[in-house]
């Protein structure tokens, strides 16, 4: 299928609008639902990054220079061929990441959206003026590019979250070098030859493929990359931030959640099943929003449990490319290794099974990274399985006794991306928007589900205050300039020579 989709057995570089030669040292891209090869991915030197990001320094220059409604006009095109080859890439998205099909094509959509939304930025980009405090004299804030930007994107959301980094940059006038995920480089490549296509001028992006102690390194050290932009691990996140502290370069981390859903005893069961199903085992729980606890009132908690076991029976689990299956592969054995890691760590931590815990390797499962969708319950806040990010379809049900206890557990972990609320009380909805201290909040609704056009981010351990996605992202790839203009004739010194 892939020979089919894919016509290269080898990826290679994308640098100053040239694709690289095949050979050099590689690792095989596998499908998690198969593990089967699906191509060849390059395993690059810091040269190919000296080279990319020395492209993208001369192609900045001109770029800038281009009027932000033209550039725009190149995002509007790149918009119209993902439209166009939506269906082909989500089939090779989920060839390589594993998500279900259905859940591939909602990701390719996000990429679309996002094109289209940071298009129109391109008529907008506002600064703002502020009257000066002497006479005759003009002060505005502009948005100005800051040069070369570097992205790293996880492998879970290879083309949206490639989308939400590389398109407000390009469009405020930026060059990018982007390292994705050796997991899942063909997003990348598809990306890379779509913004060829639409003719965005050579070395505007620059794909470098390779590991994050290479590549990845070697972006965050280079002196001419001014802004890191990144989504993975904590670890991963922390030591770029270390770095990049000490060169006084702008870094946007993204770090993970350890998202809840909260169910009131007044909460509509049926919907908070449907809510917790969906964004707990929805990519196997690999999501930075993924819920991986349910903090569920006392009242409602055998309920809840039962009719969240019944659901469960009917997930089905398999290659996502079936439109049947519900619940895809995990990404590598090493997730799989961690999640299984997890599961003993509950049950020693005394957590109550209900379902799951298992690994799936007999029959149709015997090829790929399959995980049984698991229910642990009676976890209490401080537990690891209550604290921890696992990154599968794992989660924990904590019984509280009252609203407040609710809150105080949501917020009692070191993440802060998401978390959400069943509940039919408008006091508690609105008490509930203010007090989670999470950068997204969702009202009956599960935690995840981010629309393109608003901020995307957490507090506390999940970042670092910087957001992707909606107009905030402008924020990342942008430096505020104040610029005055004097058209009084004269030297007005501010301070001194105001009246
Ligand atoms: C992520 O998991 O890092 O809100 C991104 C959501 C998706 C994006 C998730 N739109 O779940």
């Amino acid at each position: 299928m892939a020979e089919t989709l894919l016509e290269v057995k080898q990826l290679t570089n994308f640098i100053n609008g040239v694709w690289g030669e095949s050979g050099g040292k590689t690792t095989a891209v596998i499908n998690p639902a198969t593990g089967e090869t699906v191509v060849e991915v390059p395993l690059s030197g810091a040269e190919s990054v000296n080279e990319a990001v020395a492209a993208a320094k001369r192609a900045q220059k001109e770029w800038a220079l281009v009027p932000a409604p033209q550039r725009a006009e190149v995002l509007f095109r790149v918009g119209t061929l993902l439209k166009e080859r939506k269906e082909k890439l989500s089939q090779l998205l989920t060839m390589e990441n594993g998500k279900v099909i259905e859940e591939a094509r909602g990701e390719v959509q996000e990429g679309i959206d996002m094109a289209f939304y940071m298009a129109g930025e391109g008529r907008r980009l506002f600064g703002q003026t502020t009257p000066s405090e002497l006479k005759d004299k003009f002060a505005m804030s502009v948005r100005a590019p800051v040069g070369v930007v570097g992205i790293i994107t996880p492998w879970n959301f290879p083309i949206a979250i490639a989308t939400w980094k590389s398109f407000p940059a390009i469009v405020a006038g930026n060059a990018v070098v982007w390292k994705p995920a050796t997991e899942t480089p063909i997003m990348a490549y598809e990306l890379a030859k779509i913004f060829e296509e639409a003719g965005l001028p050579k070395g505007v992006i620059n794909v470098v493929f390779g590991s994050g102690s290479t590549v990845g390194d070697a972006m965050v050290e280079h002196d001419d990359i001014r802004v890191i932009s990144f989504t993975g691990s904590n670890d991963t996140g922390r030591n770029i931030a270390g770095k990049c502290g000490q060169q006084l370069k702008k870094v946007s981390l993204e770090m993970g959640g350890k998202n809840a859903v909260i169910v009131m005893d007044d909460a509509d069961l049926d919907l908070a099943v449907e809510g917790i199903l969906w964004s707990a085992f929805g990519t196997s729980g690999q999501r930075c929003t993924a819920c991986s606890r349910v903090i569920v009132h006392e009242a409602v908690k055998e309920r809840l449990e039962e009719r969240l076991l019944v659901a469960m029976e009917g997930l089905t689990i398999g290659n996502g490319l079936d439109e049947t299956i519900k619940v895809g592969p995990i990404i590598n054995k090493s997730g799989l290794e961690k999640i299984k890691s997890y599961i003993e760590i509950g049950k020693n931590e005394g957590a109550k099974m209900l379902a799951g815990g298992y690994v799936m390797d007999e029959g149709a499962h015997a090829e790929g990274n399959y995980f049984a969708p698991t229910l642990f319950t009676d976890v209490t806040e401080d537990m690891r399985i209550g604290q921890e990010e696992i990154f599968g379809p794992v989660v924990s049900l904590i019984p509280v006794k009252s609203f407040e206890e609710a809150i105080e557990v949501n917020n009692g972990v070191t993440y802060g991306l998401s978390s959400s609320i069943f509940t039919g009380d408008v006091n508690r909805v609105f008490k509930a928007q203010r007090d989670l201290d999470t950068g997204i909040v969702y009202v009956n609704a599960g935690t995840s589900g981010a629309e393109i056009h608003l901020p995307f981010g957490g507090t506390k351990g999940t970042g670092n205050g910087h957001r992707d996605s909606g107009v905030a992202a402008l924020d990342v790839f942008t430096e505020w300039k104040a610029v005055y203009v004097d058209y009084s004739g004269k030297l007005q010194r501010a301070q001194i020579d105001v009246e």
